[in-house]
């Protein structure tokens, strides 16, 4: 068979299974990586496992999402980190270095590599070539221990690019018109391949921005071909070694097409509170914007910021709203400060924050009560800038701009002349020596301060369960709903018994107690349950407060994983009538001895009758729940073994 690009890398990685849509396969991984807010809890359990040092060709472990370092928590969670990466073989790389994805692209992401990170926006890789897909901390901290990673075989999507780019369009707004079309589970079990002319129109960082967005289809991944441009990108940043030539075979064969015109995009913003709610900006126009931010590992490379300085340039931004730019990386700060574009964007009156994700999962940079915020990041859930009233719009880098030089959306017409898309110099100046190398550190103690909390134990799942449903929630429930983000909350990402607290919180300030009180329960969900990020506290949390069944229309990939790694029953409604009939406070009665992979079975609702569910679990996966937990199994097996 003609073979396209996804299945060529997933045949060089295969262990076990077979590569047909849908079956189980397991691929050997090559490079990790983990950042703060998932990675404590990523490393506490890699100690677990007891292993002397990361079995992978890389490992790096980044600290962006949580640098505020307000109080203790922060600073010992940067720390434990820093000393278990020396003690294990990681390459570390410190808070205010850049943003996890950025700087991945920049330093470590090569063509033909596979690439699993606990954080959703791990495909951002996919733009150069690398199959990169987003997971569980514990599933990552498996593949340091040089485990294979299981998944579901993807079908292929040939997104087909035609044409280029004209006007005042940018990458992003052709991911905010794939995310139109597609919605945001459209990606669901699929692999998102780029290819046609029209690739060739952008550049790699162009291609990492639409790759990275890919995760807000829900899709396992998204794939760029490593063509010249690819090439070109590696160069500039002084690592030709790592380059290697891949495409598909002419007519390769796909599972399905989408097609785009490029010509045809125009500049989009998706409107609150979902990345796939796009519309043209031209039909926003007046809309008042009170705060405009720009960075993101979405759009905060040096062409992203760059274009930005360009079009502030001896401008001020509205007297009516606050512009926040935060670069992808010191790389980035450091060529725009050597190109004199931090004085227009200092002048125009923009705040320059750290390198880092900042206002993007809420850790500062809130918009004022019912505001409305513009941002060049990839998600807009209710309440995830950290003010549950405002409203965020997703938009590009040059619509930002236009936006804060107004202090409203307006039409692209009347933005004059397009600037042209900047291009990366042939070479820029690395930031290597940023990071820390494990051979260039001595392994020292590991250090642990009191916000460190060994992970809770999880006893085996009962046979026989009568669980009420706890909570009842709609379509589209992403993991920020679940737990949310900003500065409170994720201080407590190494200490479950205190995160458990905010279960829900936004959603259902009474859950918590409802949950306790009950001692076990189930969730019951809508469409795509878990969608978002890949944050292991949303399954983890919940088990530790009592949570057994997870019973939904359907599941997004990761949070589905991550239910299944800590002894979580994801279950699906055969019926989608069912959801309707079942409320809060009813009882579910059944035994879990009875459920066979991949088979549908019966439940009892007290007062309804029986139901009856799906479930899509291998042999594995139910072995892992009826333990409690994939580290359960793993300390098992190893006593078995010894
Ligand atoms: C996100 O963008 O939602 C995050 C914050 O990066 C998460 C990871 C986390 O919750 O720590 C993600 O995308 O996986
Ligand atoms: Fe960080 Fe935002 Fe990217 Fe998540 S989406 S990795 S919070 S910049």
């Amino acid at each position: 068979m003609r073979m396209n690009l996804t299945r060529k890398i997933i045949e060089e990685h295969l262990v076990s299974g077979s590569m047909k849509p849908g079956e189980e396969i397991q691929i050997r991984i090559d490079q990790t990586l983990t950042q703060d807010a998932t990675g404590t809890m990523a490393c506490l359990q890699w100690e677990a496992m007891d292993l002397p040092r990361v079995k992978t060709e890389l490992s790096v472990s980044y600290v962006d999402h949580n640098t505020l370092q307000m109080g203790f928590r922060n600073a010992d969670d940067h720390r434990y980190l820093r000393t278990v990466a020396a003690r294990y073989g990681m390459v570390f790389s410190p808070p205010g270095t850049g943003i996890c994805h950025q700087l991945h692209l920049e330093n470590f992401a090569a063509p033909g590599k596979t690439l699993i990170g606990s954080d959703s926006h791990t495909p951002t890789a996919g733009g150069l070539g690398s199959l990169a897909m987003g997971a569980g901390g514990l599933s990552v901290a498996l593949s340091m221990a040089g485990e294979p990673y299981s998944l579901y075989m993807p079908e292929v999507i040939k997104v087909y690019l035609d044409g280029s780019l004209a006007g005042h369009a940018g990458a992003k707004d052709i991911i905010l018109h794939i995310l139109m079309k597609l919605s945001v589970k459209g990606g669901t079990g699929k692999v998102l391949e780029y290819t046609g002319p029209g690739v060739a129109d952008l550049s790699v960082p162009e291609r990492a921005t639409i790759a990275n967005m890919g995760a807000e289809l829900g899709a396992t991944t998204s794939l760029f071909p490593a063509d010249e441009i690819t090439r070109n990108f590696l160069s500039s940043m002084q690592r030709i070694s790592d380059f290697r030539e891949l495409g598909p075979d002419q007519d390769a064969v796909y599972d399905e097409e989408l097609y785009v015109d490029l010509s045809m995009i125009e500049p989009m913003a998706a409107r609150p509170h979902m990345p796939d709610l796009g519309v043209p900006v031209r039909d926003l126009a007046g809309t008042g914007v009170d705060q405009v931010a720009i960075g993101s590992c979405t759009n905060s490379s040096y062409a992203d910021l760059k274009i930005t300085a360009r079009i502030l340039e001896g401008r001020k931004i509205s007297r009516n709203t606050d512009l926040l730019i935060s670069p992808g990386s010191k790389q980035v700060l450091k060529m725009l400060a050597e190109e004199g574009m931090l004085t227009s964007l200092l002048d125009s009156g923009a705040r320059i924050l750290e390198c880092a994700c900042g206002p993007c999962i809420g850790m500062g940079g809130s918009p004022v009560s019912g505001g409305v915020s513009a941002r060049t990041f990839n998600r807009n859930f209710e309440g995830r800038s950290g003010t549950q009233d405002a409203g965020v719009y997703l938009v590009s880098p040059v619509t930002a701009a236009h936006i804060a030089l107004e202090g409203a959306f307006s039409s692209p017409e009347k933005w004059g002349e397009p600037m042209p898309r900047p291009e990366l110099p042939p070479r820029v100046p690395s930031i290597r020596e940023q990071f820390i190398f494990p051979e260039d550190v001595d392994a020292r103690e590991i250090y642990r301060g009191p916000n460190i909390v060994p992970l809770p134990d999880f006893e085996p799942l009962p046979d026989k369960l009568e669980l009420p449903v706890v909570i009842k929630c709609g379509d589209n429930i992403s993991t920020d709903h679940i737990l949310p983000g900003g500065a409170q909350v994720t201080a407590f990402r190494s200490n479950i018994p205190a995160i458990s607290r905010y279960i829900f919180s936004r959603l259902d300030p009474e859950f918590v107690s409802r949950a306790q009180q009950a001692g076990q329960g189930l969730i019951l969900g809508g469409d795509n349950y878990g969608q978002g990020s890949s944050r292991e506290h949303a399954a983890l949390a919940p088990r530790y407060l009592g949570i057994r069944v997870v019973l939904v229309k359907s599941f997004a990939r990761i949070h589905r994983a991550n239910l299944v790694n800590f002894g979580i029953l994801p279950l699906v409604l055969s019926d989608i009538r069912d959801y309707h009939r079942l409320e809060q406070g009813m009882f579910i009665r059944f035994n879990s001895a009875d459920l066979i992979p991949g088979a549908e079975s019966a439940l009892e609702v007290k007062g309804l009758g029986e139901i009856s569910v799906r479930n899509d679990l291998t042999r594995a996966d139910l072995e892992i729940i009826k333990y409690g937990g994939l580290l359960n199994l793993v300390r098992e097996k190893k006593k078995e073994d010894a």
